[in-house]
């Protein structure tokens, strides 16, 4: 069943479909079995630039939770927080000092060498980003070929583990997911020698919530 207490159902989260972003956001309430409201935009037609928006997210980006006292929440990260210390179970950030220092690092590894990249190729080198980006080509090949080297990283480091940071499942492994969901249009997909990788990403996908989310919004 999924919580729709009025706490979460007066809330409202400012996402889109499949971008990187909000897909962090959705799989962990998802995860967690919370319900809040949500607002699409689609970010090619730029409705992420509307006077209204912006009036919500200057930066124009998504995801955005509005609180029911007006308060905004920015960042993928941030929200999750939030809904984490709400709704502590499932742990998502760990559990202890060690366990929690480790998911911490493993999620920025996740964000900052994996979904960045990647997004970095996406925004300067797809076609269909130019709406969104002023792209610089070169940046975005560069980009891609880190990314690229960084998936088969991953790969190696998911030799002797089930999850990304160890034991139990945790919101890196929904960061490096939705970055490898979410671009997989754009010419990311898994190469079939990277069977751990493969096995892991297959495992996330299998999740009950998870399965559940993509299943509602008729996606694979
Ligand atoms: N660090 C931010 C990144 C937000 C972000 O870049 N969102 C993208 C979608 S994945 C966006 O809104 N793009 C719209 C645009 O660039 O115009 C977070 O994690 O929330």
């Amino acid at each position: 069943m999924q919580d729709t207490e009025p706490r979460f159902s007066a809330m409202r989260l400012y996402s889109a479909r499949m971008a990187v972003s909000p897909l962090r956001v959705q799989l962990f309430l998802a995860e967690k079995n919370v319900q809040i409201p949500e607002t699409t935009l689609d970010l090619l037609k730029g409705e992420q630039r509307s006077a209204e928006y912006q009036r919500i997210a200057p930066n124009m980006r998504v995801p955005t939770l509005m609180l029911p006292d007006g308060t905004v929440i920015r960042e993928s990260l941030a929200i999750c927080r939030y809904i984490e210390a709400l709704m502590p179970e499932p742990a998502l950030f760990g559990r202890g000092a060690l366990q929690q220092a480790l998911v911490e690092q493993w999620q920025r590894i996740m964000e900052l060498e994996l979904l960045q990249p990647m997004a970095m190729a996406f925004r300067h080198g797809h076609p269909m980003a130019r709406t969104i980006q002023e792209q610089v080509p070169e940046f975005g090949v560069q980009a891609r070929a880190a990314a690229l080297k960084r998936i088969a990283i991953l790969n190696r480091e998911l030799a002797d583990r089930l999850w990304i940071a160890g034991e139990g499942f945790s919101v890196a492994d929904l960061t490096a997911f939705a970055a490898l969901r979410a671009f997989r249009f754009a010419d990311f997909s898994i190469p079939e020698e990277h069977a751990n990788l493969t096995r892991w990403f297959d495992a996330v996908r299998a999740r009950p919530a998870i399965h559940a989310r993509f299943k509602a919004w008729g996606a694979k």
